[in-house]
């Protein structure tokens, strides 16, 4: 990875004034020194490739570059072995000058750059550093150094593009694992444990927190408690991490006898007809991904037409969000050294500026509308989910009861729920999904 080029482009990139870029820090369990496991931010490391905790990048308006550093303590030596120095750190990543972390709040001013941390530590060491209260840190935080962040991470190099294969092949290889595992009577983490071997064995980190389970109508159900039984669909959400920490996001939706019963292939056909319309979509020149999440919710409208659970004008039900009763998220999201690449950065990573998240409901949970560019990577994510309690709601208030047929959606109200999810690589002259394709 070039992290000298990517620092020398986003000098030129950022406004003027000296630029702080702060690692994660690490966060205490119990006591000082039990420590939650610690994961690197994404955007030091998109800089230093470091993954060290408690540390910063200091680059000046003149160019030079700084690490900052806790030097190692001697005596820790018996807890932790033998850890790099300061200096050694600097130059795997080509930094020329490394300072002690202690002393940081010296080198910032008022004119230093920086974007507002979300870790609670870093929010009260910087505002500590920098003399002011925490309320203080969003209105003095610099959304243009945010912009020319989001701006080089959003594109994704060849180096990167291989990380993101490598994770995604992994993954792979993680679902046919719980895939032969997955029979009736098993318990949802029984097929968590089989998911995650081939990742633990290469020592590698999940993403995110995987999704496994039967009840797919909750979003992101996070128990894994639930038997197995033998018409149960088993979604699978997860994605491996590269070695250099780049993420993969797949979701697979499996019937736990190998098969679906006719209802559910239909509806898992609906879904699949939609992530196929989603992904054909991010081929078409200059698209934005608002259309590939219109164009994956115009597939399932037809296809949940044809099945009798909805009705009424195709264009009309669309701009209502009729749909969102069945897919109530958006279409998908960047991806990258973050699953939910850069979602710290907040709406200035999914949507171009002058253009603002719509309030539908549905459309509320787009993360991403802006018109795709070449190197690009996101997730095509459709979903169809029968939540009772959403049903419950909009059945009580007849809401768009022209678009939907509410007396067919009360059969379906214990069908749970199906998503099926690739990442896509948009480049020059289309779209790529990536990965070395996985049974959907
Ligand atoms: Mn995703």
């Amino acid at each position: 990875m070039d992290y000298a080029g990517r620092r020398s482009r986003l000098r030129k990139n950022a406004p003027q004034g000296d630029i702080l870029i702060l690692s994660a820090s690490n966060v205490p369990r119990n006591y000082p020194a039990e420590l939650y496991p610690f994961h690197q931010d994404a955007t030091f490391r998109y800089f230093t490739g470091l993954k060290e905790p408690d540390a910063a990048l200091l680059i000046r308006d003149d160019g030079t570059e700084i690490l900052f550093i806790t030097p190692p303590d001697p005596d820790d030596v018996i807890w932790t072995g033998p850890v790099p120095g300061p200096e050694m750190l600097a130059a795997r990543s080509a930094i020329r000058y490394t300072a002690n972390y202690a002393d940081l709040g010296r080198y910032l001013t008022e004119n230093t750059l920086w974007v507002e941390p979300y870790d609670f530590q870093l929010k009260l060491r910087l505002s500590t550093w920098l003399k002011i209260s925490p309320d203080q840190l969003p209105s003095r935080a610099s959304r243009d150094l945010g912009r020319a962040i989001i701006a080089l991470r959003s594109v994704k190099d060849s180096d990167e593009i291989a990380e993101l294969n490598e994770a995604i092949s992994l993954t792979k290889r993680m679902i046919s694992n719980a895939q032969a595992a997955l029979e009736p009577g098993r318990l949802e983490s029984d097929i968590l444990a089989a998911l995650l071997a081939p990742a633990i064995a290469k020592e590698r980190d999940q993403a995110f927190n995987p999704i496994v389970t039967t009840h797919g109508e909750t979003l992101h159900n996070s128990g894994y408690g639930h038997k197995i039984d033998a018409d149960d669909m088993l979604v699978i959400d997860c994605g491996a991490e590269s070695v250099e920490g780049y993420c993969a996001d797949i979701t697979r939706t499996l019937p736990a006898l190998g098969r679906f019963s006719a209802q559910k292939q239909e509806l898992y056909d609906a879904v699949l007809k939609a992530q196929l319309a989603g992904i054909a979509q991010t081929k078409v020149p200059q698209t934005t991904q608002y259309d590939v999440h219109i164009a994956a919710c115009r597939a399932l409208t037809e296809a949940l037409q044809a099945i009798g659970l909805m009705r009424g004008n195709i264009d009309d039900s669309l701009a209502n969000g009729a749909h969102a009763l069945f897919m109530p998220h958006g279409i998908g999201h960047m991806l990258g050294l973050d699953a939910h690449d850069m979602e710290n950065y907040g709406d200035d990573v999914g949507y171009a500026p002058g253009t603002k998240r719509s309030t539908q409901f549905g459309l509320d949970a787009l993360r991403l509308a802006r018109a795709l560019e070449p190197g690009f990577v996101l997730t095509v994510e459709p979903g169809c989910y029968f939540i009772p309690e959403l049903i419950d709601r909009w059945t009580a208030a007849k809401h768009l009861a022209d678009f939907i047929n509410y007396d067919a959606v009360a059969k379906y109200r214990d069908m749970r729920g199906i998503r099926i999810e690739d990442d896509i690589l948009i480049t020059t002259n289309g779209s790529i999904v990536l990965g070395p394709g996985i049974a959907k």
